[in-house]
């Protein structure tokens, strides 16, 4: 879509306030540049107009993509992107829905989101930019935070144990589960396109440099301590081995660790099996009868 550029003033600025052209906000070097053009290659990779396709964005520095994609989209509050993205599948279950997340809207303030959406393989793709601090906020610990690292607010180091999404998402059922890298953005862009087009609940917990924040996992430090998975290996529906290489502490593993078919949330309830929600007619409902309860 050709976005057009409304009157502006000598300082770029429209009249609702917004500077033109726009550019993204994020520090040098951050990995969110990375992942924001693996976004761009993995999408354009979907066999799908791109007016099907939804991105709904949580809070942070990750969601300020919001403001740099032409996509249709909904920026959501801290936590909360998973419900909404659930929800717009469910009215019209034509489209595609990507969530763009941070590791502390995914696994922290959004934890019990992510947790219950995948029981229900409802058809989403989360994709959590995980940078192992909440960095909008200028660099706390989140979830993933290892033990004993200072931060911000942790200056004795952080003092519980870290949160394993990749273990977490085989648990709870997710059909598809993968971590990748931002330094590899045809491999990421790929990943995104494959769970796009996977039906049903696809994760990939994206392991993201914040230079600023968390500057000793760098570029650097991540390929040092990664080791690639063998797809294929992994692609069997036994999840045993996916949980041991999740577990494994030595190694970053990054790939497909799990994927397996089966119905999504929307293709079980039969209220949808002949069209999608949006695509009825209001306009013989009567709602007075539920308003007048409230009288
Ligand atoms: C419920 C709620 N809690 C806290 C905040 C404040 N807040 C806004 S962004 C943010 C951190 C975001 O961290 P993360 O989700 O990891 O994304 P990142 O900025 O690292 O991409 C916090 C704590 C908020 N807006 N709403
Ligand atoms: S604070 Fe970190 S995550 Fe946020 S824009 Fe800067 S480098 Fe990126």
């Amino acid at each position: 879509m050709t976005e057009q550029t409304p009157p502006l003033d000598k300082y770029g600025r429209s009249a609702a306030g917004l500077t033109y052209p726009k550019h993204p906000t994020w520090c040098p070097g951050c990995g969110n540049y990375a992942i924001w053009g693996a976004i761009k290659a993995g999408l354009a990779g979907v066999n799908c107009p791109k007016e099907k396709i939804v991105i709904v964005y949580d809070v942070g520095c990750s969601g300020n993509m919001a403001d740099f994609n032409s996509y249709y989209g909904l920026h959501t509050l801290h936590g909360r992107a998973l419900p909404p993205a659930a929800a717009i599948k469910l009215a019209n279950h034509e489209l595609k829905v990507l969530v763009v997340i941070g590791d502390g809207g995914c696994y922290g303030e959004g934890g019990t989101h992510f947790i219950n959406l995948m029981r229900g393989n409802h058809d989403i793709t989360i994709l959590a930019h995980n940078n192992h601090r909440y960095s909008l906020t200028t660099g706390q610990m989140s979830p993933t935070t290892d033990k004993g690292v200072k931060t911000k607010s942790t200056p004795e180091g952080v003092i519980e144990e870290p949160f394993n999404p990749v273990a977490i998402a085989l648990t709870n059922h997710a059909s598809m589960v993968a971590r990748e890298f931002a330094g590899d953005i045809p491999k990421l862009a790929a990943r995104i396109t494959e769970g796009i087009n996977h039906t049903g609940f696809s994760f990939i917990d994206v392991l993201q440099p914040c230079p600023v924040f968390n500057p000793n996992q760098s570029y650097e430090w991540y390929r040092a301590n990664m080791i690639k998975l063998d797809d294929e290996r992994h692609l069997a529906p036994d999840k045993t081995k996916a949980w041991e290489y999740a577990m494994r502490t030595d190694k970053l593993y990054i790939g497909l660790f799990f994927k397996e078919g089966k119905p999504a949330y929307h293709q079980q309830v039969s209220e949808l099996k002949e069209n999608t929600l949006v695509s009825r007619s209001i306009a013989n409902i009567d709602i007075s009868p539920f308003l007048s309860e409230f009288e």
